[in-house]
């Protein structure tokens, strides 16, 4: 190739890059990407983080009251019929032969994925102010993971993978952990269930802010290639504490670069210093391994930093070996009212025992139903009925209408 049309490739993707960043962060101007200098001090944080870890997963033992995550080897795994706590599973991928371990890792190298089927698939790596997807394409992405200085980079975090005819070959390259195979929202069809899983690629220092789960889901977690850093608040710690906004100066920003450096290193300072202001505190602080899955339970905090170029998935859901049931049920039935009535009639159908359980749930707390099941088994029925007298299409036209009207919102 000649060098002329290799510096108009170039100057293409330093283009498509340079438009992703400025549609993700509209108020910053691309100086301001890389103004906290914190490319300059990562090497450094990374080495601090080894100076108090002993174990291969670099567990923190700073402090006497961090609490440890639950570390447990493959074949333990698949004898579980129950996991509730934050825990790192070893092994999955190689165990459960994900072609991933082959395939993804050459997406990181700008060399192997300049050839790879994926390099024109576009993926998302960051939200406009009105919510609207940036997508980039990976062959673009690939030379900026090489590249950037930025504070905190874009990261591809990408949910409709499975859209495109090439890149949702991504599915093929995992299979879900056996544990966590029994999902109760795969009762609900995809196009009602709200985003689950997500492939993640993203350069070091790129990563998560801190967060709960949506819908009171569990996830889990598969690092492919890289290292990533977590930390895990129990549910019962306030947001405050966990998100340790006392320690966010002026002109910092809560990404998770920032938060991991300074601000959670500053919380366990004071957290030390002044115990009695934090009584209970609890912070699961460790590494995350290629080859290992971190478990997340409903409702705990948790925030990742990528401590090196990362490609992995993640996938959210509810089930009972993972005991987020009546959580979810209580999240659903108002946050996603009609999705709440659709999977109640399929949970009464497969499920009739945690079917009983969400009504008494529902009695227990007094609460009706937006969308009552029983009126709406009725109304379905009229319907099938109706495309098997007359024309389906005109029915079909008529099911669509309703639901346009009975659309709730997320
Ligand atoms: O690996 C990460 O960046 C964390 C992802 C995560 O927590 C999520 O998708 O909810
Ligand atoms: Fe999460």
């Amino acid at each position: 190739m000649g060098s002329r049309s290799q510096s108009r490739k170039k100057r293409t993707a330093q283009r498509r890059i340079e438009s992703a960043k400025k549609g993700h962060r509209t108020s910053f101007s691309l100086h301001d990407w890389s103004k906290e200098f914190l490319y300059g001090m990562f090497e450094d944080y990374k080495k601090g983080l080894s100076d108090f870890h002993t174990f291969t997963t670099e567990f923190t033992s700073e402090d006497p009251r961090d609490s440890v995550v639950r570390e447990i080897e493959y074949d333990e795994f698949i004898k579980l019929d129950m996991l509730t706590e934050p825990s790192l599973i070893r092994d999955i991928p190689q165990r459960e032969g994900w072609s991933a371990i082959e395939n993804w890792p050459k997406l990181l190298d700008p060399k192997t994925a300049k050839v790879h089927k994926f390099r024109n698939c576009k993926f998302k790596c960051g939200e406009d102010d009105d919510g609207h997807k940036i997508k980039i394409r990976l062959k673009y992405f690939s030379s900026y993971i090489e590249k950037n200085r930025d504070d905190s980079p874009l990261y591809i975090f990408d949910s409709t993978f499975d859209s495109d005819n090439v890149c949702k070959s991504i599915l093929n390259d995992f299979k879900v952990p056996s544990l966590f195979r029994k999902d109760l929202f795969t009762l609900v069809s995809e196009s009602r269930r709200p985003p689950y899983r997500w492939w993640l690629l993203g350069p070091e220092r790129s990563g998560t802010t801190l967060h709960i789960d949506p819908l009171a889901t569990a996830a889990w977690n598969t690092l492919i290639k890289g290292k990533k850093r977590w930390v895990l608040f129990p549910p019962e710690t306030s947001k405050r504490v966990a998100k340790a906004s006392a320690f966010r100066y002026k002109g910092e920003d809560d990404e998770a670069s920032q938060y991991f450096m300074t601000m959670l290193r500053r919380l366990r300072r004071d957290a030390k210093k002044y115990p009695d202001k934090y009584p209970g505190l609890k912070i699961y602080e460790f590494t995350q391994y290629e080859g290992e899955t971190v478990f997340v339970p409903n409702g705990w905090w948790h925030a990742v930093l990528n401590l090196t170029d990362t490609v992995g998935i993640t996938q959210n859901f509810v089930s009972e070996q993972v005991g987020n049931f009546d959580a979810a049920w209580l999240k659903t039935r108002t946050g996603r009212k009609k999705m709440a009535c659709k999977w109640y009639l399929q949970l009464e159908d497969k499920y009739p025992h945690l079917a009983k359980r969400a009504m008494e749930l529902n009695r227990r707390d007094n609460f009706k139903m937006k969308y009552d099941p029983d009126s709406y088994r009725e109304k379905e029925k009229q319907s099938r009925d109706r495309t098997s007298n007359g024309s389906s299409r005109d029915s079909k036209r008529a099911r669509k209408e309703e639901d346009r009207k009975n659309a709730d919102s997320p």
